[in-house]
C-alpha cells in the first residue's frame, strides 16, 4: 500500500486546500506529494505558518500543517493565544519523533512530553501508526474544523514502513542570483506619534482589511476607526504580518498589516514568507518606535540597523520611508504592486485609549462575516 498517497486522499476528502509545510526526514517520502495535491507554503518556522494559517482559514481557505513534531513546540504561544482564544481550527499532521526506533537523542526528551503537553493545553490529538488509522486521521481534521480548535495528528514513523510510496527525487541545486538592495538607509527622526500616523491614514484604512499588532496599537486602531474588517490581535505577538500574509495569500482585497519593530524582530523570518508568497495585495506599516511601546517603552535594537534594509534583505522589492503621517498617506495612496513594506519612524509613546470592549471570538466573528 502507498501509504503517503492514502494520507494525501485523506486530505483531500477532508478538502484541505493549502499546505503549510516544514519537513521531517521521516516524511521525506510524503512531502514532494502535496505540491503535486494542494497549493503548498512551505514555512522556515513552524510558528509562523501558524499565523498564515489563521489568515489563510479566515479569508475562506482550508490549510493544514505537515511539520515535525519538534515544530509544535515553538507553536505553542501562537496556537494557544491566537488559535485557542480566536476559536480556529488548524489540522496539523506532525512527524512524531523521538518515541519510535529514534536514534536522535535530542527528539526523545519533548517526543516524549508532547501528548501531555497536548493534553494540559486542551488540544486534541490523535497517533496514527498503522494505515487502518486513515479513517480516525480523517475524522480528527474534520472535527478541527467543526469545532475551531487546533488538532495534532502525530504520525509514528511506524506507518510507513512497508510503504509502496516512490523514494523522494533529488532537489534542484541552487542556482546564481542577486538582489537590489538600494534603499535609503537615513531614518528621520520621529516627530509624531503612532496614534497620530493612525489617525492620520484612516482615510485610507477605511473598507480595507487591516490587521493590527498586540496592545496598544490595536487599541489604537480601536480609537481612530473601529470597523468590522479590522482584524486586532491581543495574543501571538509577532505574527501579525504573518497573519496579513495568509489574508492576502487566500483572497484578493487589499490587506494592510500595522507592524511594530519589536514583533518584526522577533520574528522576522516572516518577512522572508512574505517574499517567498509574495502577495500583491499585502502592505506591511512597521511603526518603528524603537521601543516595545506596549509594555512600557523599554528600547529595542531597531536603532541600531534599518529595518526596510532587512525587508530588502529578506527579498521583498517595494520597500520606503515615511516620516511624517503626509508622507505615510501619499506612500500609501502611491500604485505599486505589492508586498510593500513601509517603514515608518514614530516617537516612543502610547495614547492613553480605553481597551477594546470585544472578546476574540467576536473579533474574528464579525471580521469573517465583513471580509
Ligand atoms: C512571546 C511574548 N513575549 C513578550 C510579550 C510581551 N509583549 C507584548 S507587546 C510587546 C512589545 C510590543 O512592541 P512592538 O511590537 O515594537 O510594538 P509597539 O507596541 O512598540 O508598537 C511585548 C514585549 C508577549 N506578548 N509575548
Amino acid at each position: 500500500m502507498n501509504v503517503e498517497q492514502a494520507v494525501i486522499d485523506v486530505m483531500k476528502q477532508c478538502g484541505i486546500d493549502t499546505v503549510l509545510t516544514l519537513p521531517c526526514d521521516r516524511m521525506k517520502n510524503f512531502l514532494p506529494l502535496i505540491p503535486k495535491n494542494f497549493r503548498e507554503i512551505p514555512l522556515s518556522r513552524e510558528e509562523g505558518g501558524v499565523g498564515i494559517a489563521a489568515g489563510l482559514y479566515m479569508s475562506g481557505k482550508k490549510p493544514a500543517m505537515v511539520i515535525q513534531s519538534t515544530g509544535i513546540g515553538n507553536s505553542l504561544t501562537a496556537l494557544s493565544s491566537l488559535h485557542k482564544t480566536y476559536d480556529l481550527p488548524l489540522p496539523i499532521l506532525a512527524s512524531w519523533r523521538g518515541v519510535y526506533k529514534e536514534s536522535i537523542q535530542a527528539q526523545v526528551h519533548f517526543g516524549k512530553f508532547l501528548p501531555g503537553v497536548l493534553d494540559n493545553m486542551g488540544i486534541p490529538y490523535l497517533v496514527a501508526e498503522k494505515p487502518a488509522d486513515l479513517p480516525a486521521v480523517r475524522k480528527a481534521i474534520d472535527q478541527s474544523y467543526k469545532e475551531n480548535t487546533p488538532y495534532v495528528i502525530l504520525f509514528s514513523p511506524k506507518i510507513w514502513e512497508g510503504s509502496t510510496a516512490k523514494e523522494a527525487e533529488s532537489a534542484p541545486q541552487p542556482q546564481e542570483r542577486s538582489f537590489d538592495l538600494n534603499c535609503s538607509t537615513r531614518m528621520p527622526r520621529a516627530t509624531e506619534t503612532r496614534f497620530d500616523m493612525i489617525k492620520a491614514i484612516v482615510p485610507y484604512l477605511r473598507g480595507k482589511i487591516v490587521v493590527s499588532n498586540i496592545g496598544v496599537p490595536s487599541k489604537e486602531l480601536y480609537a481612530a476607526l473601529d470597523q468590522p474588517t479590522n482584524f486586532y490581535m491581543t495574543g501571538s505577538w509577532g505574527e501579525v504580518s504573518a497573519i496579513g500574509n495568509g489574508l492576502a495569500i487566500g483572497q484578493q482585497k487589499e490587506v494592510v498589516v500595522l507592524d511594530g519593530d519589536g514583533s518584526i524582530l522577533f520574528n522576522p523570518n516572516t518577512l522572508g514568507m512574505i517574499a517567498q508568497e509574495s502577495p500583491e495585495n499585502l502592505t506591511v506599516i512597521a511603526f518603528d518606535n524603537s521601543a516595545h511601546g506596549s509594555t512600557g517603552n523599554q528600547p529595542t535594537y531597531s536603532s541600531r540597523m534599518d529595518l526596510e534594509l532587512l525587508a530588502r534583505v529578506y527579498g521583498i522589492g517595494n520597500t520606503t520611508k515615511a516620516a511624517t503621517a503626509k508622507e505615510l498617506l501619499s506612500a500609501l495612496e502611491k500604485a505599486g504592486k505589492g508586498p510593500r513594506f513601509i517603514h515608518v519612524p514614530v516617537l516612543a509613546k502610547n495614547a492613553d485609549v480605553p481597551n477594546i470592549p470585544l472578546s476574540n471570538v467576536d473579533i474574528k466573528k464579525r471580521f469573517m462575516e465583513a471580509i
